[in-house]
């Protein structure tokens, strides 16, 4: 498949630490031993990883600013665009030696996302999409699942981290929510859980209080596949809020009448 030149650009980035996250995936196993020696041995294979990322798109797009997780706002010249960045989405995964975690670069252009990639290096699935373009898996096409109804469907969610987020909310949308669908997933990865609903393996899937770099990415590759994705509201931003609900239509709109009811 022929990829647009900024495509590849994001590709090679995406690549380049995705190989650097894998080689310090594989240090983890060692590290396991001490409680401290994983946590501060990943928090700098993060940061590397968004070295590189950012040394490769810089270079590449000259100008563009830059948003990354680890690094914060990096201002631009030129203003139109902004690179939105997590070197690592699904830390914890990672930590724990859990091959769900992914490298997740959005690009936006004013105030649409216009190109992303999401890549996991453990086992080497890269998603694309281009506004207008489509979504691919490893340059397959990608269409949202077609189940009309919930209780056929695998919905995937997040929820709150340790010592932050609504507790008492999340059991209440997990007791809404869980006796209406076939099947209920927490894969600790927000891009990856983004990318599998493109890729029509969930139905569907809802988080709170995520950060634009763990969404942009995945927002643009469920709409390029042809899914629906908002925030709670059914029709406002996700971007904006940091609460996300996506799937195709139909489950979409299921999905936000049942999370209503629990607020
Ligand atoms: P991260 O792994 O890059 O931190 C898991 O539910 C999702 O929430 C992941 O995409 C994770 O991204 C994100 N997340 C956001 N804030 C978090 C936090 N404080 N602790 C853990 N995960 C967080
Ligand atoms: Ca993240």
């Amino acid at each position: 498949m022929i990829h647009s030149a900024l495509m590849n650009v994001m590709v090679k980035a995406a690549r380049r630490a995705g190989r650097s996250l894998k080689r310090d995936l594989g240090e983890i196993e060692n590290l396991q031993v001490s409680m401290k020696g994983p946590a501060n041995f990943v928090s700098a294979a993060d940061k590397r990883a968004e070295e590189m990322l950012y040394a490769d798109l810089s270079k590449a797009r000259p100008g563009y600013g830059f948003v990354g997780e680890e690094g914060g706002v990096r201002e631009g010249t030129d203003k139109t665009h902004t690179w939105i960045v997590d070197p690592l989405d699904g830390t914890t995964n990672f930590l724990h030696g859990i091959p769900q975690f992914a490298i997740s670069i959005g690009l936006k252009r004013d105030d649409a996302v216009i190109a992303g990639v999401i890549y996991n290096p453990a086992n080497d699935e890269l998603y694309i999409a281009e506004r207008g373009k489509g979504a691919f898996l490893n340059d397959h096409r990608l269409r949202v699942a077609g189940r009309k109804q919930l209780n056929e469907s695998v919905i995937a969610c997040g929820l709150p981290h340790l010592g932050r987020g609504d507790l008492v909310l999340a059991h209440k949308e997990l007791g809404t929510v869980m006796p209406r669908v076939a099947g209920l997933r927490r894969f600790g990865s927000a891009a990856l859980d983004l990318a599998a609903v493109a890729a029509g393996r969930f139905d569907g899937y809802w988080e709170r209080d995520l950060q634009p770099w763990d969404i942009a990415a995945g927002i643009l590759m469920v709409r390029e596949a042809g899914g629906t994705v908002s925030g709670m509201l059914g029709n406002d931003d996700p971007l904006a809020t940091g609460d996300v609900i996506c799937g195709n239509e139909m489950i979409h709109r299921e999905l936000v009448k049942l999370l209503k009811i629990v607020n």
